[in-house]
């Protein structure tokens, strides 16, 4: 299977380390497309033009991380990481979803950043800013993370990674006990440090 990925970006991570924990990551040929260039191959084969985009054995166009970390977690007989049984999967996907909803807010902010200063909106910065804090907040009340390891804690962990690496000076584990000691320990999993790029 080819993947489109981009090292930093955390929707391409989320793949990876399915791919990785579901022990399909030596299967994922992994190519780095230009992005933001619609006369290039990589639109011409993935029509988003947006990473990740999966190519699979027999050439189908998969996109949208959620959709291919599912179809990932299809290829293999292990316990999965979707679960199959309603309650446990709805679990699982309500915490993929509020951890989503991290990353989406975490890369407004990112790429405001990229902006020049004066262009840069205060009030997005400040909203997206508190969107996370109050996912958190929530987060850290619910029993949610203590569920065995689904989708929703590997998108958990790559927004929290997302956080480490382009804000690093905002503390949010001093309020957020919980996660903090779970993302301790998720952070140090092969699938994590091995997908984590410099
Ligand atoms: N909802 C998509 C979001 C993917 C996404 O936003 N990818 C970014 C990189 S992190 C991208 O490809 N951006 C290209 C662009 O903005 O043109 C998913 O979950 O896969």
């Amino acid at each position: 299977m080819k993947l489109y990925s981009k090292p930093t970006s955390p929707y391409a991570r989320k793949v990876r380390v399915v791919a990785e924990e579901v022990g399909l990551g030596e299967r994922l040929a992994i190519e780095d497309p230009p992005l933001r260039d619609a006369a290039t191959e990589f639109w011409r084969v993935n029509p988003t033009g947006m990473v990740p985009a999966l190519i699979t054995d027999d050439g189908q166009l998969v996109v949208e991380s959620n959709v291919i970390c599912e179809y990932i977690d299809s290829l293999h007989a292990g316990r999965r990481l979707f679960p199959a049984e309603s309650a446990q999967r709805w679990r699982a996907l309500r915490l993929n979803a509020l951890a989503d909803v991290m990353i989406g807010a975490l890369v407004t902010r990112v790429r405001e950043s990229w902006r020049p200063e004066s262009a840069q909106d205060p009030k997005l910065i400040e909203l997206e800013k508190n969107r996370v804090v109050n996912v958190l907040d929530a987060l850290e009340h619910d029993d949610l993370i203590g569920d065995q390891m689904n989708v929703g804690h590997v998108t958990l962990g790559c927004a929290l990674s997302v956080s480490d690496r382009r804000f690093p000076k905002e503390d949010w584990r001093s309020a957020h006990p919980n996660i903090a000691r779970w993302y301790e320990s998720f952070g140090g999993r092969a699938s994590m440090t091995k997908t984590y790029a410099e």
